[in-house]
């Protein structure tokens, strides 16, 4: 019911509230000489990269991915090579992603202004920013799908160098093939092969062989995200992704079986992944728990599933539609997915979502490869304040201001006064000098 779901499911653990398991503490022991938690060993691992470059990179990448990478530049040559080890299929739907991607991304407006009057102009360039950093996970589930949904927006946006750093393959030393396909595709400039804290830290300070960047986007695990948010002010980031979360609301009329293959298609994410339904009818509660334990036994990641299902995910039975729709608001996911019987007729209830999805049809697994809009959203509440990656998270604003003679007679005096009051008296001066200047003599 309600009030235990605001307690638990709905109720997610804060950064700092999360206790930091022994195993976790005992690897720190055997890799630092002290039971460091992970932040702490990520600014061992920061530092280090910010002083010693590319050798600190190469002893970490080898010390935790159990790699040597003598350098962390992917050749272009490697590149190419990787086509001949993805399927032509998959090659095909990284295009059709890609293509869909561009499509929205060249839609959103990040547009300059100028406004000219008698006193002159006032106004906003808009300017790419020059070079991005796009952090993709490598690992057992490489994510070539959320390469496309960094890398182009940013292309899209004008940033004239885009870097992509992954982990790399132990067998091979590179990353994954399908990730250097998606780079290629999205036209990035440079492909690193390097992971974790050590290559947020690349990024971030530069190296040797890495160039520094101006933000960190993308994804990543605890560590990758810990990392984003020591160097965070020194560049800037996309903001700090966690598991994925999925909130549906679905009433009397929704198809159990979809209902339950959209929130098994998103906990078998992470076991920290959270995929929560809400709805009003207690029989469609019933079916799609039933479908959910049903479809599980088929999955391959069932594992996972469970471990997801045994925390942040479960269904929850409202006294209606609107109490559904406020929870959401509450929660603010990542991703809300409305089957309902008419969804655009409660869009306006929708507050805080990082995307919402309209129906049946327009499912989330649609959205996550090839709908359009990027999939990296914010995630663990921050929908409240914060926006999917998008267009404007890869230029900046220059203010323009324009003024002539008239505007110094019209609002000179106000900066004056004000310097004044603020005790600024070169300010002041500033200002007099100009109006005596305009005089007559
Ligand atoms: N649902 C994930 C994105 C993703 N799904 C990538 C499949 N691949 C977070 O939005
Ligand atoms: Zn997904």
């Amino acid at each position: 019911d309600v009030s235990t779901a605001r307690r638990t499911i709905l109720r997610r653990p804060a950064w700092d509230e999360i206790q930091v398991p022994d195993q976790v503490l005992d690897r720190n022991q055997a890799l630092f000489g002290e039971r460091l938690t992970p932040d702490e060993a990520v600014r061992r691992i920061l530092a280090d990269v910010r002083t010693r470059g590319d050798e600190a990179l190469r002893a970490w990448t080898a010390r935790l991915d159990g790699v040597e990478v003598p350098n962390p530049v992917v050749d272009g040559a490697a590149i190419q090579a990787a086509y001949d080890q993805v399927e032509p299929s998959v090659v095909d739907a990284l295009r059709v992603a890609a293509r869909r991607i561009e499509a929205f991304h060249r839609r959103q407006p990040a547009l300059s202004w100028i406004h000219n009057d008698h006193e002159g102009t006032v106004g906003q360039l808009v300017r790419p920013i020059e070079r991005v950093g796009v952090y993709i996970p490598g690992g057992t589930a490489p994510l070539p799908s959320s390469l496309l949904m960094t890398a182009i927006p940013a292309r899209v946006a004008g940033v004239p160098h885009v870097a992509v750093i992954t982990p790399p393959q132990r067998e091979s030393g590179l990353p994954h093939p399908a990730t250097l396909v998606a780079a290629d595709i999205a036209g990035v400039d440079v492909v690193y092969a390097a992971g974790g804290a050590q290559a947020i830290g690349a990024l971030a300070f530069g190296t040797e062989s890495v160039r520094r960047v101006d933000k960190i986007c993308g994804p990543g695990n605890l560590y990758v995200t810990l990392a984003k948010r020591q160097v965070f002010g020194l560049v800037g980031i996309d903001g700090l992704p966690g598991p994925t979360e999925t909130v549906v609301i679905a009433d009397e009329h929704a198809n159990p079986e979809l209902a339950a293959a959209d929130l098994l298609a998103q906990a078998e994410h992470d076991i920290l992944a959270c995929a929560i339904l809400l709805t009003p009818s207690r029989p469609l509660a019933e079916a799609v728990q039933a479908a959910v334990l049903h479809q599980m036994e088929e999955l391959e990641r069932s594992e996972t599933i469970q471990g997801s299902l045994a925390r942040g995910s479960g269904i929850v039975v409202t006294e209606n539609l609107d109490q559904a729709f406020e929870l959401a608001n509450e929660y603010a996911p990542e991703h809300l997915c409305l089957l309902v019987a008419d969804p655009w007729r409660h869009l306006e209830q929708v507050r805080h979502a990082g995307g919402v999805f309209l129906g049946e049809g327009s499912f989330e697994v649609l959205g996550d490869y090839v709908a359009g809009p990027s999939h990296v959203m914010p995630t663990g509440g921050t929908a409240r304040f914060a926006s999917p990656i998008n267009v404007n998270d890869f230029v900046k604003i220059v203010s323009i201001v324009g003024l002539n003679a008239q505007a110094l007679a019209a609002i000179g005096p106000a900066a004056a006064t004000l310097a004044h009051a603020e005790g600024l008296t070169g300010h002041a001066a500033a200002v007099r000098r100009r109006l005596q200047d305009e005089s007559p003599k």
